[in-house]
């Protein structure tokens, strides 16, 4: 079975830095688009208890917060992405981390902001 990526809609940055990683990483996965009502239903919220999209559907199981997914990517395609050691890795662990707790969070309010949206 091919991996799919779950997604809610184009433009998702979420899961464009996903997809970046599988692009980097030599991985091929399928974008599926989940519309609300499938979202909001009792199966798929077993598969997805989060809601949140990107979500990875691979023939282990379901996957979901975009880092999670990347570093998946990133260990599976063989070229050492995650880094080549232990030092290498937590270093590019610490800006990810920096990242998601520094940055991320204000992110759509910053944008919002800027775009006017
Ligand atoms: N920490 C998550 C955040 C994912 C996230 O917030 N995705 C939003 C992007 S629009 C989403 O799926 N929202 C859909 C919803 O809340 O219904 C990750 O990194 O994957």
């Amino acid at each position: 079975m091919s991996m799919k990526i779950h997604n809610n809609r184009a433009q998702n940055l979420y899961t464009d830095v996903a997809m970046i990683a599988a692009n980097f990483s030599g991985q091929t996965v399928e974008e599926v688009f989940i519309d609300d009502e499938t979202k909001n239903s009792k199966e798929y919220k077993s598969k997805n208890p989060t809601g949140k999209f990107p979500c990875l559907e691979t023939e282990e199981g379901m996957l979901f917060e975009s880092v999670a997914i990347a570093k998946h990517f990133g260990r599976i395609g063989g070229k050492n992405m995650n880094g080549a050691d232990a030092w290498t890795e937590a270093q590019g662990n610490q800006w990810i981390d920096y990242a998601q707790s520094a940055l991320a969070p204000h992110m759509y309010t910053a944008m919002r902001a800027h775009f006017g949206w």
